[in-house]
């Protein structure tokens, strides 16, 4: 069963998975579309529907007059309107909801909505924002001893600046809900949100009605990687006003264009550091400040922001360590979630840090991260204390196993051999915390029913988004009960079934529901115990379980099987059904002195990436990554390589190719995937290997199979300094910088600067 596909295969290569879009609308169902800020910044002088309600098929223009609750859909800080009031933020903010019989005929309505506007500056950049004190909130710090001290123990100072660009989400399933009202004026939401929970509470907040009046339903996602985790709420919020307003059902699936203008991305980051290295390249101190572009509002930027501290060390034992994080406020559309959390922008940085110290010193950069690389007890900047830390195993590994010694003097053969083309490598060890770091957000709950002739439904809060968690839900459940995979259902994820859920994210909804469900499940178990010992002769200390559909005593397979044990039990009128909670124990973080223990574990891993760049256009071929990665125990080999592949696939976008870009007056240009480049199959590396590191696994994790969802994306990191290297390797005079992605642009540039 560790090799059981992800269960929506056939589904989605048939077409036949639905998604918000593919849903069987209601009679009398209406289309919805938002008419959003033309500038990103400005007060709303006037504003005028008329000629756009008089289109034939336009059935009402919402805006925030219309809202019974309040006008606020903020999670973390309550500073974000559903719909501008009179002043506008940044372009593409909702202002008001086209509600008509089809979506042209909104379309057409649309462009009939007249407005007048007071154009006022607008801020778009980091510095910027700074320099004008303009922030979501108060800056947040870490500290691990004097950094002042570990500066003067340091023979080698360096400083230096970096920047890393956002990232679009990309999902290919745009934002997406479809509210049908109910009697009594309860309402039904369909979101393709990764937190039903958050659309619940939002939904309630806005509309003035208790949380049990509204049923979030998600089915599954067509992929989120954080962009769903806030902001799926508002476009979900909007279809439940404009249904409870009408009585009528109401859906809103945005076009890719408006999805890319209106939504925020990956948050962009410009650092500057200061590390200091002893003569045994120890870091002995390092300092950061972080500026992170937050955009118009919070959204979810301060969580974003802590785990950005939280990741600055990346996979090294810092003695002396000082870092501050400023979320800054500009006119862009709010910056949110991406796989990694604000991880990967922190890790960045120090492999920058490192990069320029290996390069002023003219050693390889692997000499400083293997001197560095974090040991069994030593302390985070958080105050955790690394436990069963496996870093120095994965790097070790990759030099074994992918022959690094060899490699490199490949390289420098190839390299003395070749003047238009020259290759470069680069190590990237991973070490990535998981849980929310946010600890009241670690649980989860899992409901179990077991139906009298056997067959089993499950749900939990974790939302399906391509990642396969229901597989592995299902793979739980089946294997507890030694049944065929065939006789567990998952079933879609619902408020009315499982209540308060955290969002799925972080790494964490495995674990967590995975962990609720076996909890559940052993719960069964004991009532079903009762039943069997009225049937087979056994006692206290036999141990029962269930295999291939019987009941096994102490291993061994008896005559009573799955069906009959179950119809026993319904006779005797036994409970059948579960409901479980699990909390993440031990974690726990005090932010008043900003240490803790916030992680339940850690994921560790390092990739070798080797390129080759044309030195004469500037392009370059990713000839393979190489990875040994800590699955823990993987349950499902599959499933976790999937993830694995796909994470650094990501991160080699955002680190190579992905170039957000607005102009000055806040215009998003590239909107379109004609201005906006992702990877494609031309553009993965040529070779991907990844090799389980053998390990005991952890107790924390489900099954002991470690969280794999946004670790591997911070290999894609590696890429950005392999890169770099082969640059070096042309022109000596590279000055390195630190400016993500590596486009072919910069390459060039680099390539050919003060080239000689
Ligand atoms: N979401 C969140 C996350 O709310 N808290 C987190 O710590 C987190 N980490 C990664 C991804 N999403
Ligand atoms: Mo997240 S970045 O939704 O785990």
């Amino acid at each position: 069963m560790s090799s059981m596909k992800n269960k929506d295969s056939i589904g989605h290569v048939r077409g036949e998975s639905i998604f918000v879009d593919d849903i069987n609308l209601r009679e009398g169902t209406l289309h919805a579309l938002v008419f959003d800020a033309p500038i990103a910044h400005g007060i709303i002088k006037k504003i005028d529907y008329t000629e756009a309600k008089s289109v034939k098929g336009v059935i009402k223009i919402l805006d925030y007059k219309d809202i019974p609750g309040k006008n606020q859909i903020g999670g973390i800080i309550p500073d974000e309107t559903l719909f501008a009031e009179n002043e506008v933020h940044f372009m593409g903010q909702p202002i008001a909801l086209i509600i008509a019989e089809t979506l042209a005929i909104a379309k057409k309505a649309r462009q009939l909505i007249k407005i007048d506007l007071e154009e006022m500056p607008a801020v778009t950049s980091t510095k910027e924002a700074f320099e004008k004190a303009s922030f979501i909130n108060a800056p947040r710090t870490f500290t691990l001893n004097d950094t002042s001290k570990g500066f003067e123990e340091s023979v080698y100072i360096f400083t230096g600046e970096t920047f890393t660009n956002g990232q679009e989400h990309l999902y290919l399933e745009t934002q997406a809900s479809y509210t049908i009202p109910l009697e009594n004026g309860n309402l039904k939401i369909f979101s393709s949100t990764q937190g039903p929970t958050s659309v619940q509470a939002t939904a309630a907040r806005v509309l003035n009605i208790p949380m049990h009046k509204i049923e979030v339903e998600v089915n599954r996602l067509g992929g989120a990687f954080g962009g769903k985790e806030d902001q799926a709420t508002p476009w979900a919020v909007m279809t439940a006003l404009a249904a409870q307003i009408l009585n009528k059902p109401v859906k809103m699936v945005l076009e890719r264009h408006d999805d890319m203008r209106m939504t925020g991305k990956r948050h962009p980051y410009e650092s500057s550091f200061k590390i200091g290295l002893d003569k045994n390249l120890k870091i002995k101190a390092y300092e950061v400040d972080f500026y992170q572009n937050s955009g118009a509002a919070a959204d979810l930027s301060p969580a974003i922001a802590e785990r950005t501290l939280f990741h600055a060390t990346n996979s090294y034992y810092v003695k002396s360590a000082k870092f501050t994080v400023y979320s800054c406020k500009t006119n862009l559309p709010p910056n949110t979630a991406f796989r990694g959390f604000g991880g990967p922008q922190g890790m960045f940085v120090i492999e920058a840090a490192i990069a320029k110290a290996a390069k002023e010193l003219n050693i390889p950069v692997r000499k400083i991260q293997e001197a560095n690389l974090l040991q069994e007890n030593d302390e985070f900047p958080y105050g955790q204390i690394a436990k069963q830390v496996e870093i120095s195993n994965t790097w070790h590994q990759v030099k074994e196993t992918y022959d690094l010694a060899k490699k490199e003097k490949e390289l420098t053969l190839f390299n003395s051999k070749n003047q238009n083309y020259k290759k470069g490598i680069s190590l990237m060890p991973i070490t990535f915390g998981i849980s929310f770091t946010n600890t009241p957000m670690n649980h989860a709950r899992a409901l179990i029913h077991v139906y009298h002739d056997g067959s089993i439904g499950v749900s939990t809060g974790a939302v399906e988004m391509g990642q396969s968690v229901n597989t592995k839900m299902l793979q739980i459940a089946a294997q507890f009960f030694g049944l065929n995979e065939s006789k567990v259902k998952i079933e879609t994820t619902n408020t009315t079934r499982i209540a308060n859920m955290s969002p799925s994210a972080a790494s964490a909804t495995a674990d967590l529901n995975g962990k609720a469900l076996l909890k559940a499940c052993n719960q069964i178990k004991e009532r079903l115990i009762k039943v069997v010992a009225e049937k087979l002769p056994i006692n206290g200390s036999d141990d029962i379980n269930f295999q291939n559909n019987f009941v096994l005593v102490n291993g061994k397979r008896t005559s009573l099987a799955w069906e009959d044990l179950i119809k026993s039990a319904f006779i005797k009128r036994i409970s059948l059904s579960e409901h479980a909670h699990y909390a993440t124990p031990k974690i726990h973080f005090d932010k008043a002195i900003e240490k803790g223990h916030p992680f339940a574990y850690h994921v560790y891993g390092t990739a070798l990436t080797t390129v080759t760049v044309d030195c004469i256009r500037g392009t370059y071929e990713i000839d393979s990554v190489e990875i040994v990665h800590d699955f823990g125990k993987s349950m499902n080999k599959g499933i976790d390589m999937g993830q694995v592949e796909g994470g650094l696939v990501q991160g080699i976008g955002w680190m190579t190719m992905e170039e957000i870009s607005y102009d000055e007056q806040g215009r998003l240009l590239s909107n379109s995937l004609s201005g906006y480049k992702v990877p494609d199959i031309f553009s993965v590396p040529k070779e991907i290997k990844v090799e389980a590191l053998e390990t005991k696994g952890v107790d924390m994790a489900i099954l002991k199979s470690k969280a794999v969802g946004e670790p591997p994306l911070m290999y894609g990191i590696g890429t950005y300094f392999a890169i770099q290297n082969a640059i070096t390797a042309f022109n000596p005079n590279y000055s390195l910088a630190f400016d993500a992605p590596m486009t072919p642009e910069k390459v060039l540039m680099g390539l050919y600067e003060n080239y000689s």
